[in-house]
């Protein structure tokens, strides 16, 4: 129809007494929203038609839910660990490459919890710095799985939008023989800041320590090695400092009884 032109809405209920967007009017048939929803949450959204003659009436309405933020559960389920080193413990089955120029040590320097973390310094030379985990058995029991770790990052950036030094996080499947980078649509917390020359998305430039959560789900029930790698240029970098990671976890959403079974598991 000529001059025919949508109008959407959505609520935070069926009456639509709350409403929290209203679209321009428009002849797209495809809304985005700006960032006002809240996550884990069910809305309701409905159309009508506009033109010149006059509002039509609105359509049925229909609901949509929210995904849950990065490390909530839905109500009823709790965050549980799968795995977590707090690196205050020693080296606990973590290795390093020994052919990369690595400097990769548990240092004092600037933990973020307790005495130690693990530092890849950001070196003035070429180097290609990889810390391996020990073997992992991700759980089938936790839904929604994360890599979660903490790291504080001063390595050199390339403008805003690249890095000449930076770090980046490998999985494999198979005890290491094969890696594979993790792709920046699987981060969900703590973006990537850019490529380095290679070409892998990687965290670079100066922040203080944040948590990065990247989505492990689909690796649900394998056993997995996680490799943090460090990759610097042949100029400027940022000795003493560079990548500091501390308080590495898998964790995911399950029943709370299941923290029972963690108290039988000994030391
Ligand atoms: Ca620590
Ligand atoms: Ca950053
Ligand atoms: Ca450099």
């Amino acid at each position: 129809m000529q001059g025919q032109t949508y109008v959407a809405e959505v609520a935070t209920d069926a009456g639509f007494t709350n409403i929290v967007f209203t679209s321009t009017a428009s002849t797209a048939t495809e809304v985005r929203l700006p960032p006002v929803l809240s996550n884990d949450t069910t809305y309701f959204w409905r159309v009508r038609s506009t033109n010149i003659c006059g509002t039509g009436v609105d359509s049925a309405s229909f609901t949509f839910t929210t995904r849950p933020a990065a490390g909530q559960c839905p109500a009823g389920l709790s965050l549980i660990d799968g795995f977590r080193d707090t690196m205050d413990s020693g080296i606990n089955g973590w290795t390093t490459d020994p052919v990369s120029g690595t400097t990769w040590n548990q240092s004092t320097a600037r933990p973020f919890s307790g005495t130690t973390s693990w530092l890849a310094v950001d070196v003035t030379t070429a180097s290609d710095q990889r810390l391996i985990s020990p073997a992992i058995a991700l759980p089938v029991d936790l839904s929604s799985l994360l890599l979660r770790f903490k790291q504080d990052v001063t390595m050199e950036a390339n403008g805003a939008t690249a890095c000449y030094d930076g770090g980046f996080v490998e999985i494999s499947t198979n005890n290491g023989s094969t890696w594979a980078p993790i792709a920046s649509t699987s981060v969900l917390e703590d973006f990537y800041d850019g490529p380095l020359s290679g070409g892998e998305q990687a965290w670079c430039g100066t922040q203080p320590y944040t948590t990065a959560s990247l989505d492990i789900d689909s690796f649900a029930g394998q056993s997995v090695r996680f490799r943090f790698r460090a990759i610097t240029d042949t100029s400027v970098g940022s000795v003493p400092h560079g990548w500091y990671v501390d308080d590495v976890a898998v964790v995911g959403c399950g029943i709370p009884v299941l923290l029972f079974k963690d108290g039988f598991e000994g030391p």
